[in-house]
Parts: structure tokens; C-alpha cells; sequence
């Protein structure tokens, strides 16, 4: 297998007349490549010209927020898109030496990393022949990750440094139950706690008992690292000593389909903060779908280092039009969240 890291790679969009709007300039059409990994949707663009800087990836992040947030609004809320697809806006890197620059975003807003989200880029990007077998760094506004696609198209990245910032949090919910649980990073900030109910509860019982935390830890103003917003929750039951199933409630009200890289690579944090799993052993990560990602970590400063594997598959490769005379381009107003 061949070490790319020093490999850019040579991401062009489809190049479309551009339209003036009230929202600055934005092409007719651009392409869209959706994946899927273990059940969650990521929506590809390759977003070479499509008006930002060659500034680093946090900064393309605030751009996008500021002047474009239209391209998410519209890929992400009805009705051209939905609300449990995370989008990808895919770039060449600021720094040469990494194979390209990522920025994740949802129905809500946008996130520091995304574990199903790069693997789905990565297969995004051999599905249309842009990379072979091999090891590639990303930038992602929440640091550098790498990801090696291994020639049965598996995917694994090595995430931020994640790491446990408070245990054994009680949080009162409103309908009167106690939960016990952890505050960890892993590129997005989770509560993590036990429940034995994943196993068997319907989606709609761990919606509510995961809003209900969510709802908790922001009336409380419980935050991550300085002053952080909690806004994903994972709900687990051990399946045994190595594996867990999980419900990852995500910030605009969706559950995740997949087991969540980010959620797995802050489950690490917490297993490795307890001694309850070794350096370098396998961690199965199972969703509520039943799909799974095999983790493990290394020790390192102040943390871990998570490496986690899974697999995407592309399911739809379409052209976005924004008609000028469509109202509902950018999405539909009051559905957006
Ligand atoms: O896989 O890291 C992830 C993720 C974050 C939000 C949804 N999926």
C-alpha cells in the first residue's frame, strides 16, 4: 500500500454559470455525489470554485456560515435534501501536503469532523478514480485526520485527539430521571451514557430519552472544553466486553444511522480513561441499525488517538439545479432547523 500524504489531489467541480442573489454568487447547478456509510447519508460536493478562499479550513467553515450558508440549507432540508444527511464540501487543501480540505455540515449548522462523513468522502473520491489504494490527510476544521482506503474499498481514519473532560456528570432530565454519564471529545462533543434500553427500546422511546438529556445539559449550561455546546448524546448497551450498541442523537433532532466516528472515537476516549480496553485492541461500534465500525486507539498526550474502520458505499450521483424562479431553492423556510 503506498503512503500518499504528500499527495494533492485534483478536486475540480463542474463548472456552471454563476447566478447573482441576494445570497452573493452561487452557480445554476453543481454536481452532488451521495454516500452512504452504514445507513448515514453524506452529501458530496467538490466545491473547488465555488467562491471560497484559499483559507484554512475553520476559516472556510465561518465563510460558508457567513456568506454561503445557503449550500447547506438547501442540501440538507426539503425539499432537495433531509434532515439526517450530513453534507461534505471538498476542497484542495490550504497546506500542499495533504490530499484535501474538509468541511462537514448539517441541518444545523456545521461540525468540527465527521467519522462517517470522511469515509464517505474517501469513497467518494476512489468512485471516481481521484485516488488508489493508499494513506491520505485531510483538513478538517477540527485538525488533521488521515484515512487509508484499503483495496476492499474498507476505510480507516485516524481521528483528532479525543479525550474524557469530566466523568460521572449527573443530569436531572425534565421528566424526573437521573442520568450518570461522561462529557468526551472525539471532533464533536458527546454525553455518553449506559442505557440497557438501546438494545431493545423503538426509535421513538431514545429520541425522547436522548432529548431529554440534550434538553437537560443546555438548560443547565453543561459545556464541554471552553464553553462547548453538547450537542450530540450516545446512549449504549454493552453487547460485551469489547462492544457496544449505540444511539447517537445528533444537533438537528436526527439520530445517526451509523455508529457515529466521532461518537466511537469519544467512546475510546472514555473505555481508555477507565482502563477498559487495551492500546491497540479492536472495539466494536455497533448503531442502532446494526451497522459496524471497528475502533482502537494509542495513548497520547492528553488523550487518545482514535483509529476506526468502516465502509461507504455511493448510491446517487445527481445534478443540483437552482431555478431562479423556484422559491424553495435554498429549501423551505420554518422547515429548515
Ligand atoms: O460519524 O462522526 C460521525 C457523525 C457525526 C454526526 C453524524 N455522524
Amino acid at each position: 500500500m503506498v503512503n500518499h500524504k504528500d499527495k494533492t489531489i485534483d478536486i475540480v467541480l463542474c463548472h456552471a454559470d454563476y447566478q447573482s442573489t441576494g445570497l452573493g454568487k452561487m452557480p445554476d447547478s453543481f454536481p452532488v455525489l451521495d454516500t452512504h456509510t452504514g445507513g448515514e447519508i453524506t452529501r458530496i460536493v467538490y466545491a473547488e470554485d465555488i467562491g471560497l478562499d484559499a483559507v484554512s479550513p475553520a476559516q472556510q467553515l465561518r465563510q460558508l456560515r457567513d456568506r454561503m450558508d445557503w449550500v447547506r440549507k438547501s442540501l440538507t432540508s426539503e425539499p432537495r435534501g433531509s434532515e439526517y444527511a450530513v453534507g461534505a464540501i471538498v476542497r484542495r487543501p490550504t497546506e500542499l501536503t495533504k490530499a484535501g480540505s474538509i468541511v462537514f455540515f448539517n441541518n444545523v449548522g456545521y461540525l468540527g469532523m465527521c467519522g462517517h462523513g470522511l469515509i464517505g468522502v474517501v469513497e467518494a473520491l476512489r468512485y471516481h478514480r481521484l485516488i488508489v489504494p493508499g494513506t491520505y490527510e485531510f483538513e478538517t476544521p477540527a485538525g488533521n485526520v488521515s484515512a487509508t482506503l484499503e483495496p476492499d474499498h474498507r476505510v480507516t481514519f485516524t481521528g483528532v485527539r479525543s479525550y474524557v473532560f469530566r466523568q460521572d456528570v449527573a443530569v436531572e432530565c425534565d421528566d424526573g430521571r437521573q442520568v450518570v454519564g461522561e462529557i468526551a471529545y472525539g471532533g464533536n462533543w458527546f454525553f455518553i451514557t449506559r442505557d440497557d434500553a438501546v438494545g431493545s427500546a423503538s426509535i421513538d422511546e431514545l429520541m425522547l430519552k436522548s432529548q431529554s438529556i440534550r434538553n437537560a445539559l443546555d438548560r443547565d449550561k453543561i459545556r464541554g472544553a471552553d464553553d462547548a455546546v453538547i450537542d450530540h448524546v450516545e446512549l449504549y448497551c454493552p453487547l460485551n466486553a469489547t462492544g457496544s450498541r449505540n444511539f447517537v442523537l445528533c444537533p438537528g433532532g436526527h439520530y445517526d444511522r451509523s455508529p457515529c466516528g466521532t461518537g466511537t472515537s469519544a467512546k475510546l476516549a472514555c473505555l481508555a480513561a477507565r482502563g477498559e480496553l487495551e492500546p491497540n485492541s479492536n472495539w466494536i461500534q455497533q448503531s442502532i441499525t446494526g451497522s459496524r465500525f471497528v475502533g482502537s486507539y494509542r495513548h497520547e498526550q492528553g488523550g487518545i488517538r482514535p483509529t476506526i474502520t468502516g465502509r461507504a458505499h455511493v448510491i446517487a450521483e445527481t445534478m443540483q439545479i437552482f431555478d431562479q424562479d423556484d422559491a424553495l431553492r435554498f429549501g423551505m423556510p420554518g422547515i429548515q432547523a
